[in-house]
Order: C-alpha cells, then structure tokens, then sequence
C-alpha cells in the first residue's frame, strides 16, 4: 500500500506525428490493456482515466520545411499544456500516456504554468538514450519528438505554438539520466545551456543510487517540483523493444526499478510522462507491462510485496 495515496488524472495522448514513424498512437491504448489504472488503484491511490485527447491540428501556423508536422504537434501540445496544468491545479497527480516525446512540450509548459504559480521551481528528470535538445534549426531529421527539451527550455521558439513570456524551465534545472545518442549541434547546445548530462558512461561509473541522491538532493534543497519525462527508448533494448529508435546500452531492469523507487521515497514527483512505447514493434506486450511495472514502483510497490509474474 502507497504511503501518500495520490489522486491520479490518466491523459491519453496518443501522438505519434512527432517521431517520423506509426505505432506510438497505440500507446496509451496498451498502456490500458499492461493495466495501468487497476495496478495504480490497487495500491490505494485514486486514478481517474479522463481519455485520449483528441486536438484539432492548429491551422493558425504555417507549416514549417523543419519541423515535421507542426500543426498536430502543436495541437497536442496546447492540449497538453492545458489538461497538465488543470489537473495539477485541482491537486491532481498528473500522468500523460504517450504517445511520441514530442508530447513532453506540453506536459511540461502545463507543469511549468504550475510551478510558476506555486512559486516553486520546476525542475525535470529526462530519461532516455536522446538528449532531445535539438530545434528546427539543428535537427537533423526534422522530428519534433527530438526538440521538445529546447522547447521547454525556451530554445526552440521557431512558432506561435504556446502564448509568448509563458513560464519556461531553467536548463540547469533539467536532469538528464541514460543519455547514449546526442547529435554534434545538440552536444554544443546542452553544454552551451548547463543542462546537467549523466549519460550512460556516468551511470556505469558512479552508479543510479549515487547520481539519483545527488539529483534528488538538489530538488529537495530548493523546494522543487519534478516532472519526471520517461522515454521506453531509455531501457535496454533486450528490456523494452516496443519503441521506435532502439539505442542499444540502456539502463537495466535493476537500475530502472531502483530510480523509480528512489523516486517514490523522495516524494517529490509532481507529473510523469511515458512516451514513445511503440506498440507495433513490441513484443507480445513486453514493454508496456514493463512501464506499468515501473510506474507502480513509483506509486509505491515495493520488492516485497510485489506480485508474482508468470511470463
Ligand atoms: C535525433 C533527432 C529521438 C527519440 C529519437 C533523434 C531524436 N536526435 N528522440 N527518438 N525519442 O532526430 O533529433
Ligand atoms: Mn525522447
Ligand atoms: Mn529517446
Ligand atoms: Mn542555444
């Protein structure tokens, strides 16, 4: 049982425009079907699944030769930014089933919204292989769900897609953990910016507990608010291979867990984000079942009361 039971607002985003590729839109129906809302309410919190948001493509921009399909990225992310911020508002925990990372642009300008008016500072644990700094400007491939970072950060502001002077996230504020693929133009950028970079070398070195204390510690000292942004692509995958881009090198089933429940203890997370599970590519179910798994251990399920598993 949870220590802290929470009231859970389930958002399904079912944006797959941002990646390049099909597949992501089926994730929050997969998420649904692994039993996210059961496993949740099981552990005593309130869940309340309020759907799939359904925008309409946001016609008032151009089109854009560099960012690929702005107008529904875009409409997602006004969406997002506004079912983020309501639910966090009415003191609800605010859970965005992906969908593609390009998502994250919303769901965390609504949690940015939400800081702000708390007068707390919003600070963001990225896990992933992808740095996802990159803006129509730098990116290679166009993709949005490899910006949404510098546009949270106010570093991609390429388009009208949310009101100027909205609250931003402080780039030394960011936290990136199990980071293996960064291209040369973001590489100069996080650096340029001070985005705080544990990438996979640093894990191998140091350790998950090591650099989640460090991190955690930093939150907690400053009277934070953390959105935790979780990419499928951050796992091993061996782990997880329900996702499009598959770096291999990912963090293990061990290392996630212990985040998760290091999360969990802090009692700091104020959002999460699960993006980018692929349920075409996966593999009867793998990969959802383990994201619900790790969702549980940071709703507080711990090792010894874990259920059994029949594979
Ligand atoms: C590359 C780009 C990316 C996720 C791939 C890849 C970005 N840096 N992000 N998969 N989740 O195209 O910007
Ligand atoms: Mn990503
Ligand atoms: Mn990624
Ligand atoms: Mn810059």
């Amino acid at each position: 049982m949870a220590d802290t039971a929470k009231q859970i607002a389930l958002i399904g985003a079912p944006l797959e425009e941002g990646s390049g590729r099909r597949g992501a839109a089926m994730g929050p129906t997969a998420l649904r079907i692994a039993g996210i809302d059961t496993t949740l309410a099981e552990l005593g919190h309130g869940v309340t699944d309020e759907g799939d948001l359904r925008p309409l493509p946001a016609r008032d921009l151009a089109n854009h030769p560099r960012a690929n399909n702005l107008q529904v990225v875009a409409a997602f992310t006004r969406a997002l930014d506004a079912a983020v911020f309501d639910a966090a508002e009415a003191g609800r925990f605010p859970l965005v089933l992906g969908g593609d990372h390009a998502l994250s642009m919303g769901s965390v300008s609504g949690m940015a919204r939400h800081a702000a008016k708390a007068g707390r500072p919003l600070f963001v644990l990225w896990l992933d292989a992808h740095a996802d700094f990159n803006s129509p400007a730098t990116s290679p491939s166009g993709n949005m769900h490899g910006m949404p970072v510098a546009f949270f950060c106010g570093e991609a502001e390429f388009a009208p897609i949310l009101e100027k002077g909205r609250p931003l996230v402080d780039p030394k504020n960011v936290f990136q953990v199990g980071i293996r693929s960064v291209d040369a133009r973001e590489r100069e950028e996080i650096a340029e910016h001070g985005v705080n970079v544990y990438d996979m070398r640093a894990v191998d070195e140091t350790g998950m507990a090591h650099i989640m204390h460090e991190i955690l510690g930093r939150i907690r000292a400053e009277n934070g608010l953390l959105h935790v942004s979780f990419d499928v692509d951050f796992l091993d995958p061996d782990l997880a291979p329900g996702v499009g881009t598959t770096v291999p090198g990912g963090a293990t089933f061990r290392e996630a867990h212990l985040i998760m429940e290091m999360l969990c203890d802090s009692g700091l997370v104020s959002s999460l984000d699960l993006v980018e599970l692929n349920p075409f590519l996966d593999d009867r179910g793998k990969s959802a079942r383990i994201l619900v798994e790790l969702t549980a251990s940071l709703f507080g399920r711990r090792i010894l009361d874990r259920p059994t598993r029949s594979a």
